[in-house]
């Protein structure tokens, strides 16, 4: 499924949901997290629908590598100069809520970071 209207993520790719975009082309969207677990948080998502990593095809490689691509750049645009960490929580025992594959990049001075 390349769209699931059920899906809050594809919500905001259509526009029908508010969010804080610092990023957009054709095949990915970056925006700050709703609730941020530091200074500053994005979340990376493709545009098509990918529940999460165990959904990916080999053919997903690029855009993968275009979200990793993407994060330094981004952390640098927003002021991040020091290092920042990136997440994917996959499956319920990987802590993922929301079923659209999205890459937390997290920046900022630590006391947040755990672990
Ligand atoms: P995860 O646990 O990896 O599935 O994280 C989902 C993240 O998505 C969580 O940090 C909060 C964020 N989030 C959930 N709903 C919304 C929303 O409507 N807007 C934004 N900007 N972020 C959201």
């Amino acid at each position: 499924m390349s769209h699931d209207p059920n899906c809050i993520f594809c919500k905001i790719i259509a526009g029908q949901i508010p969010a804080k975009k610092v990023y957009e082309d054709e095949h990915i969207l970056g925006f700050h997290d709703i609730h941020p677990w530091a200074p500053v948080h994005i979340l990376l998502i493709p545009k098509l629908h990918i529940a999460s990593m165990v959904e990916l095809q080999p053919e997903h490689a690029e855009l993968m590598g275009r979200m990793a691509v993407l994060a330094p750049r981004l952390m640098k645009e927003l002021g991040v100069s020091n290092g920042f960490r990136t997440v994917i929580n996959t499956g319920a025992d990987g802590g993922q809520e929301v079923y659209h594959l999205h890459m937390h990049v997290m920046g900022g001075p630590r006391p947040w970071a755990k672990g």
